[in-house]
């Protein structure tokens, strides 16, 4: 459906995080708990190889709870960490902190019994763009500034911010581009306002968004845009259409502005005015 525009950036920037990750011990995968699978990027399995590996499942304030925590299980499986977090609020990042000490403490063990005491953990926060690695980096040193502050002599060097006595983390996040392999992807990247709006026709992507909800979180449409239960059938472009009469968003000739109607039904998704709701649950 759409063609892989990022290209450019990928070859520079896969080059980048390799470079730094010679620097670093546990490279924290930050993903969109709403879509796990279309938030990873595939490449990132090659790029960090045997590095240790924690995922962080941002924005769970707007996924489903029961569907979060199910992830959270599958990567367990998978011995990997998972940390349910919403770097908006801050919640989940004194324990993802935590995990990341968590996942060290063998190899730390082994140093300080070699004598080498005090070793910092360094970290890096990579994801795809717009899944809240700047957010997760300022919450998680907002925390932290302040015991800094109030320990005068404590030197940050510069590229590195020290989260406290043994973490230290690159400042600048990898940024991976997402990748494409099929229409799902794509469609979920751009549902989630991964893709700009530019890149697919809006009313394209909203009535795919409207044909998953229609099945999956029927309610919610229900109760958000007063529907009954018989107007959510297999007619996507007459819920459309309707959904537009409900919210008045109409051109002259009171016929649905459905660029209009589209655009509001996104800015329900994004912002979970539609309700909580993850497009992509564990098989
Ligand atoms: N609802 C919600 N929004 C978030 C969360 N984390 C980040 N965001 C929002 O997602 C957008 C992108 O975040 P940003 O940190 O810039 O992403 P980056 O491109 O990965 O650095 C911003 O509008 C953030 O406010 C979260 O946990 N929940
Ligand atoms: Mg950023």
């Amino acid at each position: 459906m759409i063609a892989n525009y990022f290209p450019g950036h990928m070859a520079k920037t896969k080059r980048e995080i390799i470079e730094n990750l010679k620097l670093i011990d546990v490279v924290v995968e930050v993903l969109d708990a709403r879509i796990p699978i279309s938030s990873h990027n595939p490449d990132l399995d090659n790029i960090i190889k045997n590095k240790k590996r924690i995922v962080l499942l941002n924005k769970s304030d707007l996924a489903q709870e029961n569907d979060t925590k199910k992830w959270v299980d599958y990567y367990k499986k998978n011995n990997v960490t998972a940390v349910i977090v919403d770097a908006n609020s801050g919640k989940g990042i004194d324990l993802s902190i935590k995990a990341i000490k968590d996942i060290m403490k063998e190899k730390l063990e082994q140093e300080a019994a070699k004598g080498k005491i005090g070793k910092s953990i360094r970290i890096m926060i990579i994801g795809i763009p717009n899944v809240g690695k700047s957010s997760y980096i300022n919450r998680a040193t907002k925390k932290i500034s302040a015991k800094v502050g109030n320990k005068p002599g404590v030197t940050v060097q510069k590229q590195w911010i020290k989260l406290d006595k043994q973490i230290e983390m690159l400042d600048t996040p990898g940024v991976l581009w997402p990748k494409f392999q099929n229409d799902e992807i794509a469609l979920n990247l751009a549902f989630t306002g991964t893709i700009k709006d530019d890149v697919i026709e809006r009313t394209e992507v909203v009535y795919e968004l409207l044909k998953k909800l229609s099945t999956a979180y029927k309610q919610d449409l229900i109760d958000r845009y007063n529907l009954n239960e018989s107007d959510i059938n297999n007619n996507i472009a007459e819920l459309m259409e309707l959904i537009g009469q409900k919210r008045g968003a109409l051109v002259s000739g009171g016929k649905v502005d459905l660029e209009k109607t589209a655009r509001i039904i996104l800015e329900d998704f994004r912002t979970g005015k539609l309700g909580r709701i993850t497009l992509e649950k564990v098989k």
